[in-house]
């Protein structure tokens, strides 16, 4: 299992970043430690030097450019090598490989919800496969939560009306806690939850139903962007936006997704998870070039999960 580290006092190292997070953070203390006994041990030892019985007659020390300049050279290098490892090992935890298995998670007060594409849905367990990149996309329902994992080291807001993400790749099989790290509310602390890393093949029998953990799931198993092709059906957005690429009332889903769509004022946007979302939400916020803002609000129409299985579904329409 994964050894704890810094005297036990951090969590278990359950992934390579939580490796790299700790040895810079080793580092920042020990060099802290060491500033802060150099400072006080000088500080100490020259007022003992330099005390009014042996120095009655107080001496005035002006500049000294040699200790001037070093005493700003070596902290500006300290500095400059905390920057640079920090940046590596946040770019490492910020962009999660292509190829990652993506899990969109809903944060509300006061539980966490995890939308998987096969269409199963869980509330306070993630199941994720071990050695394999896993992507969580997140949002809120209602106010600030931030879904944080320690021994992943690894901890993201989510954001009412935004989609940010996380990604992590588990070491191995085992449970690890979920904290939501953004008070939000009575129940903030109890909004607990637990990641299950499974070996890969088990994690794959459990995605096609074969394990008994799916108790936990809704067990509906339709996959994710099924469900957002019958909520489009549902909803009649069919009734104005067609899949083949031909343009009815709105423009066509076909090939929506990450394309660069122009606005009724000229300007151009990136049509991705929260553009899509503010069209469905509030529709007259960015209207598209050439159509009328007809367009009538879902709000309190369509859940989180329902607009989660939409752009699932639009993603699918290449
Ligand atoms: C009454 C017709 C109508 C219905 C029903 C409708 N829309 Fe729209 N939609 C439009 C029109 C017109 C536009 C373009 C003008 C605008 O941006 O508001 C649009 C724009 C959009 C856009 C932005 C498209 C782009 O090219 O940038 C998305 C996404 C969208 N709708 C999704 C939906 C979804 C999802 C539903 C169902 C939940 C839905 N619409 C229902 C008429 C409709
Ligand atoms: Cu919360």
């Amino acid at each position: 299992m994964a050894e704890h580290t810094f005297f036990g006092l951090l969590p278990p190292q359950a992934t390579e970043i939580a490796k790299g997070v700790d040895d810079l953070f080793i580092f920042i203390t020990a060099i802290s430690v060491f500033f802060f006994l150099l400072v006080i041990g000088l500080m100490l030892s020259f007022a003992r030097k330099y005390r009014a019985e042996k120095n009655p007659v107080p001496t005035d020390i002006h500049e000294n450019l040699p200790l001037e300049i070093l005493w700003t050279a070596i902290p500006t290098l300290i500095l400059g090598v905390i920057f640079v490892w920090g940046f590596i090992v946040y770019k490492d935890m910020s962009a999660a490989p292509g190829s990652a298995y993506e899990i969109r998670a809903i944060g509300k007060q006061w539980l966490w919800k995890f939308q998987y594409d096969h269409g199963a849905s869980t509330v306070g367990e993630l199941y994720v496969p071990a050695r394999q990149p896993v992507k969580i996309i997140l949002t809120s329902d209602d106010v600030l939560h931030s879904l944080f994992i320690p021994d992943f080291r690894v901890k993201k807001d989510a954001v009412p009306g935004m989609y940010t993400s996380l990604w992590f790749r588990a070491d191995e099989p085992g449970e690890h806690v979920i904290y939501c790290a953004e008070y939000c509310g009575t129940n903030h602390s109890g909004m607990l939850g637990k990641v299950i890393v499974m070996e890969p093949g088990k994690f794959e029998e459990w995605r096609s139903g074969k394990l008994d953990a799916t108790a936990t799931s809704n067990g509906e198993n339709v996959p994710l962007d099924i469900q957002g092709k019958a909520l489009t059906e549902k909803f009649g957005c069919v009734a104005c936006h067609s899949t083949n690429g031909s343009v009815m009332v709105g423009p066509s889903f076909k090939g929506l997704y990450g394309k660069t769509e122009t606005l009724s004022d000229n300007s151009k946007i990136v049509v991705d998870d929260a553009y899509i979302r503010e069209s469905i939400i509030e529709p007259q916020a960015k209207v598209v070039l050439g159509f009328d803002p007809v367009m009538a609000t879902y709000k309190g129409l369509v859940k989180e999960e329902d607009i989660n299985a939409i752009i699932a579904y639009l993603q699918t329409l290449k």
